[in-house]
């Protein structure tokens, strides 16, 4: 049996994948609440197909429990935040999750790290915890997840992933698990490589942002066309440069590249650059919103709208949501708060905060686009007596862009 530990945003699709192809799956969460949804047949988050999922793997016998199970295969899959002052990594609940698995452990069980970590946690952390607590019998496995939410349940299906082991037979072990529903190739490499390859896919992405951020604002300072120029390069067949954006959100891309400046701080300073770059857009943002009321005689900060309050289209996940960083910076300045409105929130967690996309528009002159949801861009003509600042390139002319 194998027991997942931590049913969040990764660990919950793992563990319904591996029982729906017919593995027998406990997964184990400390959260009550959450099992006890799960048990009663709701997901806990909004994703494209896991409704379906939940039903076939309860179908085939999963298990939601507070509980950690007596058993020889473990799946982590626990936050990894990183400290906002040292920006190096905080592996508390990767810790915590392995002193409770080395309470339950069968002898020679393995315990699979898929959490993404810094390179190096496994042998500085977790193995002198192995030690520590006398169970160097384990064998440890770092099998970093790679999907994208919003597509989570096809990516899992189709993606390469990779697997870092001590040793072939443990690998090959844990690749045939993973290969029970993942149809992409499954390299087995050591567990620094795959500690590594993972954050630096997640680093390769923030740096490319912060590339067209800074074009965007090169582009804004002459007057030209980011987007066009941007379309125009990727034709060129070894060029693919990401999209401009009001700040990059999310728990993976805003953080993980951090852990590299952290370890690294002489030696990663594009890294730290372009994570800079990225976290000042929010800001930046906000620039543009006083630059264009000025340019439009608008006085009242009250009358600015937000659409979208999610780190990225089409998902209900807010984590580092550069609209709440807009919000906190203008904060700061003690202005009026921002009118805000996204489609996929239905709780109340900011002031202001509107629940219908007309009465939005109603109350407000300015609309910030933060996110590109179809919504918006299914409604775009409900925009056209308004002041347009469109930070996704959703409206395409006739609006102001970043
Ligand atoms: N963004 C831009 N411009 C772009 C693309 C994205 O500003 O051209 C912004 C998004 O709006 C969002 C943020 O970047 O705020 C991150 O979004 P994303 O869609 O690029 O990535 P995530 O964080 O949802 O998922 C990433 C993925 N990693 C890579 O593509 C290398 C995913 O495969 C990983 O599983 C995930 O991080 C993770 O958990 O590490």
């Amino acid at each position: 049996m194998v027991n997942v530990i931590g049913l969040g945003y990764i660990g919950l699709p793992t563990a319904l994948m591996l029982a729906s192809h017919g593995v027998e799956v406990a997964g184990t969460d400390y959260n009550e609440e959450l099992v006890k949804t799960l048990n009663s047949g709701h997901v806990t988050f909004k994703e494209h197909g896991l409704d379906e999922l939940l039903r076939d793997a309860i179908k085939a016998g999963i298990q939601f429990t507070t509980e950690y199970q007596e058993t020889d295969i473990y799946v982590v899959s626990v936050p990894t935040p990183y400290d906002k002052f040292s920006k190096k990594i905080d592996a508390k609940y990767v810790l915590s999750a392995v002193q409770d698995v080395m309470k339950k452990a069968l002898f020679g069980a393995t315990v699979v790290i898929e959490s993404t970590i810094s390179p190096g946690t496994i042998d500085r952390m977790v193995r002198p915890a192995l030690k520590a607590g006398g169970r160097m019998d384990l064998h440890l496995v770092h099998a970093p997840e790679r999907i994208i939410p919003g597509n989570m349940v096809y990516e899992l299906l189709h993606n390469n992933r990779t697997i870092g082991a001590d040793d072939r037979d443990t690998g090959e072990k844990i690749r045939s698990l993973y290969a029970s529903f993942c149809q992409g190739e499954i390299v087995v490499t050591d567990i620094r490589t795959a500690e590594m390859s993972k954050v630096v896919e997640n680093t390769y992405r923030a740096v490319n942002i912060a590339f067209a951020n800074e074009l965007a604002k090169i582009c804004r300072h002459d007057g030209m066309d980011v987007y066009e120029i941007i379309r125009i390069c990727n034709m060129h067949p070894r060029v693919n440069i990401l999209q401009p954006g009001p700040g990059v959100g999310g728990h993976c891309i805003s953080v993980d590249p951090w852990f590299l400046v952290g370890d690294y701080p002489s030696l990663a300073k594009v890294i730290d650059e372009s994570m800079r770059t990225n976290d000042a857009m929010p800001a930046f943002v906000l620039h543009r919103v006083y630059d264009i009321m000025r340019e439009q005689g608008m006085k009242d900060l009250g009358r600015v709208g937000l659409y979208g309050l999610t780190y990225k289209e089409n998902v209900d996940d807010m984590r580092e949501s550069p609209t709440l960083q807009l919000l906190e910076s203008q904060e700061k300045h003690l202005g009026e708060p921002l009118k805000v409105y996204d489609p996929l929130i239905a709780e109340d967690v900011v002031e202001n905060q509107y629940h219908d996309l007309d009465e939005f528009l109603d109350a407000v002159d300015l609309v910030v686009v933060m996110v590109g949801h179809d919504e918006i861009r299914e409604n775009r003509e409900k925009m056209k007596n308004k002041v347009v600042l469109d930070t996704r390139n959703v409206c395409g002319g006739g609006c102001y862009h970043l």
